[in-house]
């Protein structure tokens, strides 16, 4: 027994010193190495060494540990953007920004993740909904969204029609519709025939019946007609 517990004081320290070492997957694995737990920018590896990029990790919502990978807060990024960029990622860590689908995928195919979706409008009110289970399938089937699990924050659930639909930009139409969904509604997304919400839609402040559909929506929360101040998707490891 004194063999044992000696080893295991010696071997204790090199553990724990050599998971430092291990490049974080994502915000999950930062939030359980790093002493700091504060929401902010850090760099995660979704793809191994050499695919360092740059993601907004949620350190505070129910408990922390979330890992961003659609957030939009003020209009400065283009979202009505073709294929390439949905699959690599565009935008910005510290603002607006789409993690990217290759991302995903390969998130996907390491852990089992949970979804949340928090919101905000222009009157201060905020909402959210959250899924107990969320994948993203590889390319070769059009990056197929699997969610399933909803509970509610306030916001309703606009998620889940859209559960087994492959993505679509205005270039790759995927769709459930005789259009292309991404054209119609100025979005990109899992669309089916067409939406209940278009998160990646254009970025219109507030309310607008003049222009229903192609705003910042989620339909159950606010309708067609209002577009959202805030909205982001963060996924987190199940626990
Ligand atoms: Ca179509």
């Amino acid at each position: 027994m004194k063999l044992l517990s000696g080893l295991l004081l010696l071997l204790v320290p090199m553990v724990t010193s050599c998971y430092k070492l291990i490049l974080p997957l994502d915000c999950s694995d930062i939030y359980n190495s790093d002493g700091t737990k504060l929401s902010g920018v850090y760099t995660i590896y979704p793809i191994g060494a050499t695919s360092a990029v740059q993601v907004y990790c949620d350190m505070d919502s129910l408990g922390g540990g979330w890992t961003v990978f659609q957030r939009r807060m003020d209009g400065l990024v283009n979202f009505y953007q073709g294929w390439d960029q949905y699959k690599m990622g565009f935008g910005t860590a510290g603002g607006e920004y789409w993690l990217g689908l290759e991302n995903l995928f390969h998130l996907s195919l390491r852990k089992k993740y949970e979804l949340l979706v928090d919101m905000e409008d222009f009157e201060g009110n905020k909402a959210s909904a959250r899924y107990s289970s969320f994948s993203v399938g590889p390319e070769s089937f059009g990056y197929t969204l699997h969610v399933s699990g909803f509970t509610d924050g306030g916001a309703g659930d606009s998620l889940s029609v859209h559960n087994g639909h492959k993505f679509t930009t205005f270039d790759k139409d995927q769709d459930a519709s005789g259009s292309n969904c991404a054209r119609t509604f100025l979005g990109a997304f899992w669309y089916g025939n067409c939406h209940s919400t278009n998160p990646n839609g254009v970025y219109r402040w507030g309310a607008d019946a003049t222009i229903s559909d192609v705003g910042v929506e989620w339909y159950t929360w606010k309708g067609h007609d209002y577009s959202l101040k805030t909205i982001s998707m963060k996924i987190r490891p199940v626990q």
